[in-house]
């Protein structure tokens, strides 16, 4: 049975005993009259009225019989951890990372990417840790919360959505964390940032437009800080809505107030995961996942691979109308981050871990079958020169071939110009490439042991790129997907953690992580 809620219309009677429910809701929900009052004012539709029952199979999205994949739902704290080994005593700032962490069983399963954004800080000071994980209170979440079960059907699909949320963010700030004038965003690509407390990880924002002056409805995983102007660089696709072709890109100052703005049209539809800043140039890939709305209709996860779509770089020049974007051709290839890019004179670099077919089996390949064996990332360099005229096709050139990864990171500071270092995330492995000599090194996480992404942090303000820790989370496999923190050296990648924090649960699962050092953080 169900039953319509009515609890907007008379929150506080909601709180007393409701004679269909027969007990005291209040005392149930254990809620103050306060909280019964704010989820009333929020209530949309029904309200499940069955527990939560997650799927036991191992491996279904959100399901319990996952050892690491499964949902983990807890909030949790956690003052000064354990932490074996020595942390360095100047290493002070907040480890963030995010991931999808399923709220509610769905009716059909969904992907993994479609699981709601729990975010996780640890506080790293004078030797210490601390560490607290907060879900991003965005619209979905706090709908879904009111009717106790998901009303968001597939990925990015709002054909398969609950009606009663037609009108509000389907933004899960489930991939990547970005911190600028003070805020912490919780990012989705399908929507605006959820502006977040960076030390309290209370939501302050769920829809954050820069004060009004970002125009469209999308907000990229990956805006760029630029170290030398202290500007964030921002992007979105499907700007204007739903399968639409407009990209927004701007610039925010250190303020937060939009100083530049753009928008340019993509040659197609398709996912723009990540994007390239330069001190001149702005680069975006166009890649093979592409979409229609028949396959939304038809219930789609939002996108699909298509084996014969030729990928294209946009180059613009940053700062200017955007009129001058070119689209150059490349190779039926996928991306998804971007290592490091910059310009020399009019030559534009790219580089990008990537792979010459599908990386992501839970988006259906059209034409042929999902292949394992290619879907292998590598870092891989874009290039063009814009002085030829008459070019219509991208460079590229795999690095590295011996190193196979995904999620590509550098020394931020190093963002928008030439770059040496490199890191990228790979079986059990964080690889750390030099491009000045070739030469790579690795830290091994390790027998029953899964890494997740790591950051870079610099050793000091003033150390050269590359030289500093890697920190990131290590699953151990055979304790029940128990986490430890660890933190390695850059220049002994192989010496193992100079400190492991050692947690007693199992964190919820992640896509990226984020540093922000001490001395960005707001004053307590
Ligand atoms: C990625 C992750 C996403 C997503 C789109 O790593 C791309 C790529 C966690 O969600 O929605
Ligand atoms: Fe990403």
């Amino acid at each position: 049975m169900t039953r319509k809620t009515e609890r907007g219309a008379r929150p506080e009677s909601d709180s007393a005993t409701t004679p269909e429910a027969g007990i005291d809701r209040r005392s149930f929900f254990g809620m103050t009259a306060a909280g019964a009052a704010a989820v009333g004012a929020l209530a949309t539709g029904t309200q499940a009225e069955a527990g939560v029952q997650f799927s036991k199979e191992r491996g279904a999205f959100g399901g319990g019989g996952a050892m690491t994949g499964g949902a983990s739902r807890s909030e949790n704290e956690l003052y000064d951890c354990e932490v074996d080994g020595t942390l360095p005593a100047d290493l002070d700032g907040v480890f963030y990372r995010v991931g999808p962490d399923p709220q509610y069983p769905k009716e059909k399963p969904s992907i993994a990417f479609d699981g709601e954004g729990h975010i996780g800080m640890f506080r790293i000071k004078n030797g210490h840790v601390d560490y607290k994980s907060r879900y991003a209170r965005n619209q979905r979440w706090k709908a879904q919360h009111a009717a106790r079960r998901a009303l968001f059907g597939t990925y990015r699909n709002p054909f398969t959505n609950d009606p009663s949320v037609k009108d509000i963010s389907g933004g899960t700030a489930n991939t990547q964390i970005a911190y600028h004038h003070n805020l912490l965003f919780a990012l989705k690509e399908d929507s605006p940032p959820v502006a977040m407390n960076p030390l309290t990880l209370e939501t302050v924002d769920d829809y954050y437009t820069f004060k009004g002056g970002m125009k469209g409805k999308t907000f990229t995983a990956h805006p760029k800080v630029d170290y030398a102007t202290g500007e964030m660089i921002c992007f979105g696709y499907e700007a204007k809505g739903l399968l639409t072709k407009d990209i927004e890109v701007f610039s925010a100052n250190r303020q937060g107030r939009v100083v530049w703005q753009a928008f340019i049209q993509a040659p197609y539809v398709s996912m723009i995961h990540d994007f390239a800043v330069t001190d001149r140039h702005i680069a975006f890939l166009a890649i093979p996942l592409n979409t229609s709305m028949d396959f939304l209709r038809s219930g789609g996860p939002h996108w699909f691979y298509d084996g014969e779509t030729s990928s294209m770089l946009g180059i613009m020049r940053r700062g200017g109308d955007g009129k001058d974007i070119r689209w150059f051709k490349g190779p039926n290839w996928m991306a998804t981050h971007t290592m490091g890019a910059w310009s020399d004179g009019e030559k534009v670099y790219v580089d990008m871990d990537g792979a010459f077919g599908n990386q992501f089996p839970f988006f259906p390949n059209v034409h042929g079958a999902f292949d394992p064996a290619k879907s292998a990332g590598r870092i891989t360099r874009m290039s063009v020169d814009l002085n030829d005229k008459g070019a219509d096709t991208y460079k590229y050139e795999v690095m590295y071939p011996q190193i196979t990864g995904s999620l590509a990171r550098q020394d931020e500071r190093y963002v928008a110009k030439p770059y040496r270092i490199g890191f990228l995330n790979g079986q059990g492995r964080w690889h750390k490439v030099d491009h000045q000599t070739g030469q790579t090194s690795a830290f091994v996480g390790g027998p029953n042991t899964s890494l997740a992404e790591m950051s870079f942090v610099p050793r000091n303000k003033n150390a050269p790129e590359g030289d500093g820790y890697l920190i990131g989370v290590a699953t151990r496999t055979n304790e029940n997907g128990r986490s430890d923190l660890v933190i390695v050296d850059t220049q002994h990648l192989d010496a193992g953690p100079v400190a492991t924090v050692h947690l007693p649960y199992r964190l919820p699962g992640q896509v990226h992580g984020f540093w922000v050092p001490g001395d960005q953080l707001p004053k307590a």
